[in-house]
């Protein structure tokens, strides 16, 4: 029988366990014979890559059951991440890192005549999130395997995540992203697993047999969910953690109606119908669109995975009343704030829960992360859509509301204006359920995500809710994985560093702190500036390649990479540009500081005005670049398809580090920490975290410019002018002109005019108000970059005061202050 193999025999024999290089070469060529039923005269790079993905993946399967044994045994308290993005970015790599057999294998597949790099580059990465948010997600289930947490992500498993950028005549042009087309080693279905969904119809009102007056749904679609789980493995520890994300799927009995009677077209538009809701992922940052199925898809996840996590409690015989006992769950933003609603119904309807109990575990369960200030950020769905879709949940939602009023009604009686703002019902016009407020009443706790951001939403946006439940309220700052964004793809650096105060830092970043005995040490500058001029050396290679333009890697790396929005304001930069340029076309012979401008990020495929400022950048790079009086002094460079693995060969290349927004703005921003932590010193405004890590890295490190926030809301309150400014400040109406005029676009003056009369007109974002303090900062840049000695002592600091920012910090106030969930060491204890 099965029983009667030796445990310890059967993971011998099938060399998918052995860490040595010998074992992991074996298994390689094993996976490609068996797995791809590929030889090398045959394998394409593609193959290689699948064969060395299986060969870690069972690695990890080994790591993952015990794990999950572990769990299941224990019982234990788990946190429940819930995001509709997860932007994982490449699995190889770092699970080669987490596993600790990077060297190994790179010199493995380097005996077979393998290039570790060029197989990594053939991985198609998940692209299943927008930025920030999405990316923070994926950083939080790396620091929570790494801290031994048992967690589980529960999102949408897209069939296309963000779209790829192809960039035409200057213009953003969106490609879908197949990335599921040659197939995902790292996930496993778990069909057995599917839960139903319901969607639309109405309810019906009836008295149980104990006479108590109930609602019961009656929908007009049922869909599937079937859960993928791919591992999350943490470093250097056994815990391998699930990430299950939700594909829809018609069920059969379904079409079989339909087929049944006859109607074979309407059965498999039904099923085209279902599969729709894990089709796409909404590609706004920072913005709402109010479509009815972004709803679906938020109620499909969540719904899928409470209905999960309530097999799990019952398949470890807890009882229902203990939900909250078990499961911690975040949420991340508003997108699946509709779990709060969704459990009561769960509760409520189908196990017959009475109110106050279902109340009392559901705001024990959920904990709400808000991720910005911006208002059309912040989601409302028209009552008419939400009611047609999710008929019940309107209906809790006003009984929630009702309760909740009330309880408003006696902390602040006599309040009628206070009682319309908050309730969860915005009835100003056309009604709207407000998420955020929903959530707030939902959830036991509420945090923003960077010290300055939090402080605005309790003094501002959710101002009555923290007047209403102030002890709800915490800050938690954003961090950053330093296994992927270092030890992955900074590597030399990372070496480097342990050489001098070991690898602890990787697990416990507060340990950089000891480089800066190092600060002066000659050797070590040189050392750190040479691993910066390697990593820009291999940027610009990457530039010459895709961009066919030349950089000098002694020049400046100016870098801004991140999503478009007026309000992280990317065109400041350009106006940097212009005016640089401009100088020297008024005095070629003017002494400027080499530099390379460096942008990435992709625009919402339905924002103009973003999109007009990628085309503005190519548009500008397109003359300064040849512009023979340049001489080589300026490049502009638009990197296209900014994603993950950009990323990571973009931070290491970093001198400058653009963290530019509007005060106020940016709730914390995750890639100033990313920057900074390879070595980039700062140019930023005191917004979100950019605030915190000045004040880590001290206000001599760090490039600060332009208004407060309160100067800013000074300024909105008593009539802003931008035009007051333009008329004053002659480089900045020679910049503004030389756009208007149709100089960087074959004289057409039209082109760019929807963005010059904006800053001219509105101005919004204070570009103008923050020009001239931008210019003068930006100048006093290209003086201490003169002094490399300087400058490196600088980029030391940084790094070494960067410790506050990793995510495993971040993680541990959350599981000390709002999941009050504890760390389950995992022993490796069957193969
Ligand atoms: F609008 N963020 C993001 F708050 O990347 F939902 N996408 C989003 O849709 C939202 C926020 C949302 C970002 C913030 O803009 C950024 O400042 C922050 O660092 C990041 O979320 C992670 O907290």
């Amino acid at each position: 029988s099965l029983d009667a193999i030796d445990l310890q025999d059967r993971c011998e024999l099938s060399n998918r366990t052995g860490m040595d290089s010998e074992t992991l070469k074996r298994a390689f060529l094993n996976n490609l014979f068996y797995v791809q039923g590929k030889f090398p005269a045959l394998a394409t790079t593609n193959d290689y890559y699948m064969a060395l993905a299986y060969t870690v993946r069972d690695r990890l399967l080994q790591r993952w059951i015990n794990t999950a044994a572990t769990y299941t045994e224990l019982g234990s308290r788990t946190v429940a991440y819930f995001s509709a993005e997860f932007l994982m970015g490449p699995h190889l790599g770092n699970n080669l890192i987490n596993l600790g057999i990077y060297d190994q294998v790179e010199q493995g597949m380097a005996e077979l005549g393998l290039s570790l790099d060029e197989l990594q580059e053939e991985e198609e990465e998940p692209g299943l999130g927008n930025g920030g948010l999405g990316r923070l997600a994926a950083c939080y289930l790396d620091s929570l395997a790494t801290l031994d947490i048992p967690s589980l992500g529960y999102g949408i498993r897209y069939e296309f995540g963000i779209f790829d950028q192809d960039i035409r005549d200057g213009w953003q042009v969106e490609r879908t992203d197949k990335w599921l087309s040659a197939g995902n080693p790292w996930e496993i279905a778990r069909p057995e697993w599917s839960v139903e969904i319901k969607l639309g119809g109405h309810t019906e009102h009836y008295t149980d047999d104990h006479g108590n007056y109930r609602s019961r749904w009656v929908p007009d679609q049922v869909v599937k969910g079937i859960p993928y789980d791919t591992p999350i493995l943490g470093y250097q520890t056994n815990t391998a953690n699930t990430l299950r994300l939700w594909t829809a799927e018609a069920p059969e009995s379904f079409d079989f109606r339909s087929f049944n009677s006859g109607d074979y077209l309407g059965a498999v538009y039904e099923k085209m119908i279902s599969e729709n809701i894990s089709k796409v992922l909404y590609p706004n940052d920072d913005s709402s669109q109010g479509k009815q199925l972004r709803l679906t898809q938020q109620f499909f996840f969540v719904s899928c995975s409470l209905q999960d996590m309530i097999r799990i409690l019952h398949g470890q015989n807890l009882p229902l009343e203990n939900f909250h006992k078990k499961f911690a769950v975040q949420l991340n933003d508003t997108h699946p704030a509709i779990s709060v609603v969704e459990l009561m119904r769960l509760l409520i309807d189908h196990h017959q829960m009475d109110w106050e109990q279902a109340w009392t575990i559901t705001h024990q369960t959920f904990a709400y992360t808000n991720h910005t200030l911006l208002p059309e950020a912040l989601e409302r769905w028209p009552i008419e859509l939400f009611g047609s879709l999710l008929p019940r949940h309107l209906e809790l939602i006003y009984e929630i509301n009702q309760r909740f009023l009330d309880e408003v009604r006696i902390k602040f009686p006599d309040d009628e204006e206070r009682m319309i703002r908050m309730s969860l019902i915005d009835e100003s016009g056309e009604r709207y359920v407000r998420m955020a407020h929903l959530a707030c009443v939902g959830s036991h706790a509420i945090n923003g995500v960077a010290a300055l951001h939090t402080e605005l939403l309790q003094k501002d946006v959710l101002r009555d809710f923290y007047e209403m439940y102030p002890h709800k309220f915490t800050n938690k700052t954003n961090g950053v994985t330093p296994r992927r964004f270092m030890v992955l793809s900074n590597s030399q650096l990372s070496k480097l560093i342990t050489s001098k105060i070991g690898d602890s830092w990787i697990k416990n970043l507060k340990e950089l702190q000891q480089l800066e005995q190092f600060v002066d040490d000659a050797g070590f500058q040189v050392e750190w500036r040479r691993i910066k001029q390697h990593s820009k050396t291999e940027l610009a290679t990457y530039i010459q390649n895709n961009n066919n333009i030349t950089v000098d890697p002694d020049s400046l790396f100016d870098i801004q990479a991140k999503r478009f929005h007026e309000y992280k304001r990317q065109h400041l930069s350009l106006l940097h540009i212009v005016t640089l340029y401009n100088r020297i076309k008024a005095n070629p012979d003017i002494e400027i500081t080499p530099r390379t401008f460096i942008f990435g990020g992709k625009a919402a495929p339905g924002y103009f005005m973003a999109k007009l400022i990628i085309k503005l950048i190519n548009s500008v790079g397109n003359v300064v670049n040849r512009d023979p009086d340049v001489r080589g002094r300026l490049k502009v460079v638009f990197l296209k398809d900014y994603n993950v693995k950009l990323a990571q060969r973009i931070y290491p290349a970093a001198d400058l580090s653009e963290q530019i927004s509007t005060a106020g703005k940016e709730a914390s921003g995750t890639g100033n920490m990313k920057f900074a932590l390879n070595g980039a010193l700062t140019i930023g405004t005191l917004d979100g975290a950019n605030v915190e890590i000045r004040e880590e890295v001290g206000e001599e490190n760090f490039f600060l410019f332009g208004l407060t926030t309160e100067e800013v809301y000074h300024k909105r309150a008593h009539g802003y002018r931008s035009r007051d400014y333009y008329h004053t400040n002659a480089e900045l109406k020679l910049a503004i002109d030389r756009i208007a005029s149709g100089f960087f676009s074959q004289g057409d003056a039209e082109l760019f005019r929807p963005l010059v009369d904006d800053l001219l007109n509105q101005d919004q974002y204070f570009l103008f108000a923050d020009y001239a303090s931008y210019i003068a900062c930006q100048d006093q840049v290209a003086a201490v970059y003169k002094d490399q000695t300087k400058w490196t002592r600088m980029s030391i600091l940084n790094a070494a005061r960067m410790g506050k920012f990793s995510s495993d910090r971040s993680i541990e106030d959350y599981c000390r202050d709002i999941w009050k969930v504890e760390p389950v060491n995992v022993e490796l204890r069957q193969c």
